[in-house]
C-alpha cells in the first residue's frame, strides 16, 4: 500500500518541525507548501538528507504550488504570521484571515478528502474560517490547541509533583487564548484528581492556581523568551499526535477545537472540547457536565471566540 500523504501548508518554524517529526515517525510522505520561494524546498531537502542516519524512507518535497498537495490524506495548516512580544493572538486576526482564504480554497480544490488540522492563530476563529473557505465536512476540519495547552499543564504538574509526565493527565477546555479553562477536577496523577492531591498535601491550592495561570500564559511565556516568534516544538508535536490518531484510527480522546453543534449547550461553533479522533476525523464530541463555576469560565471563553468570529465576518463579508 502506498504511504499516506501529509501536506503541510506553511513551512515556517512549526511547518519544518512537523515535517521532521512526520518523517521520523514514518507517518507518510510529506509535502511542504509555502508562498516563500526556496523555504519549503530547502527544508524538505535538509530533512530528506537526515533519512539515511535516521533510517526513514518517507519522501519529502517542497513546493510553491497547491497542485502538489493533490490527494493529501492530512493537511496541517500553519500558514500566516506568529505573535511578537506584546501582541495577543487576536492581533493576528486580519492578516491571518486572508491567509485562511487562500489556504481553504487550495485545500478545497486539491485535497478535499483530507483531515485538516489548523494551527494558525487566533486558533478558534481561524479554524472556523478555514472550514468556511474550504467547504469540507465539519468533522474533517479541526484545530490544534487543547493538546498543547494540556501538555503544558501536564508538564508543569509533573515538575511540581516530581512524577512522570506520562502519569499526569490534564483537561483543558475553551478557546485557545487568555480565557482557556484548565479543569483541575478532571486532571489527575494516575487517576487521582488534583483537588484530592491538594487535600493529600502534595501541593497547595495557591501553587495549583499559579500553575493554572502559567498554563494560560504558556504561549506568551515562550514568545517573551524567544522574542522573534512563538513556540514551535510542542505545537508541532501536539498536531502530529492528532494526525497520527486519524491516520491510524486510534480513537484517541484528545481536546481540540472542534465543531460543536448540540453538545455542551453550544449551537454550531468551533471551540476547544474533548473529542474522539479516529479514521472518521472528529468522530465524537464528549458532552461533559460542568459545575456552575466551570460553566461560567467556559461561557466566558465561548463568548470571546464568538466575538472573534463576528470580527472575521466584519472583515470578509463573504463569511457573514
Ligand atoms: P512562521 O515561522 O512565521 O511560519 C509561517 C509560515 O507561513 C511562513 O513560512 C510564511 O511564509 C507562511 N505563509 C504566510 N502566508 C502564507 C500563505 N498565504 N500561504 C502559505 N504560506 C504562507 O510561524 P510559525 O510556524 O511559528 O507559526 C505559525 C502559526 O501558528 C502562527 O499563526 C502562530 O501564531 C500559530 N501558533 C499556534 C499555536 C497554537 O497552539 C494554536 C501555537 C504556536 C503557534
Amino acid at each position: 500500500m502506498a504511504r499516506p500523504k501529509i501536506a503541510l501548508i506553511g513551512a515556517g518554524q512549526i511547518g519544518g518541525t512537523l515535517a521532521h517529526l512526520a518523517a521520523i515517525k514514518e507517518l507518510g510522505d510529506v509535502v511542504l507548501f509555502d508562498i516563500a520561494e526556496g523555504t519549503p524546498q530547502g527544508k524538505a531537502l535538509d530533512i530528506a538528507e537526515s533519512g539515511p542516519s535516521e533510517g526513514f524512507d518517507a519522501t519529502l518535497k517542497g513546493t510553491n504550488s497547491y497542485a502538489d498537495i493533490a490527494g493529501a490524506d492530512v493537511c496541517i495548516v500553519t500558514a500566516g504570521v506568529p505573535r511578537k512580544p506584546g501582541m495577543s493572538r487576536d492581533d493576528l486576526l486580519g492578516i491571518n484571515l486572508k491567509v485562511m482564504k487562500s489556504v481553504g480554497e487550495g485545500i478545497r480544490d486539491h485535497a478535499p478528502n483530507a483531515f485538516v488540522i489548523c494551527i494558525t492563530n487566533p486558533l478558534d476563529a481561524m479554524v472556523w474560517a478555514l472550514r468556511e473557505f474550504s467547504g469540507l465536512p465539519h468533522e474533517k476540519v479541526c484545530g490544534m490547541a487543547g493538546v498543547l495547552d494540556s501538555a503544558r499543564f501536564r508538564h508543569f504538574l509533573a515538575v511540581e509533583f516530581g512524577v512522570s509526565m506520562r502519569d499526569v493527565t490534564a483537561f483543558v477546555l475553551g478557546g485557545h487564548g487568555d480565557t482557556m479553562v484548565p479543569l483541575a477536577r478532571y486532571s489527575t496523577v494516575a487517576g487521582i484528581p488534583l483537588p484530592d492531591l491538594v487535600s493529600m498535601g502534595w501541593t497547595t491550592q495557591d501553587k495549583l492556581d499559579a500553575i493554572v495561570q502559567r498554563t494560560r500564559d504558556g504561549g506568551a511565556e515562550i514568545v517573551g523568551l524567544l522574542k522573534t516568534g512563538s513556540a514551535f516544538y510542542a505545537p508541532a508535536t501536539s498536531a502530529i499526535e492528532m494526525a497520527e490518531a486519524y491516520l491510524k484510527d486510534q480513537k484517541r480522546v484528545l481536546p481540540c477545537a472542534a465543531y460543536v453543534d448540540g453538545a455542551l449547550g453550544l449551537k454550531g461553533m468551533y471551540v476547544g472540547v474533548p473529542t474522539v479522533i479516529g479514521a472518521g476525523g472528529i468522530e465524537k464530541v464528549i458532552d461533559i457536565k460542568l459545575t456552575k463555576d466551570e460553566q461560567a469560565m467556559f461561557d466566558h471563553s465561548v463568548n470571546a471566540v464568538k466575538g472573534l468570529v463576528e470580527a472575521c465576518k466584519g472583515i470578509d463579508p463573504s463569511l457573514a
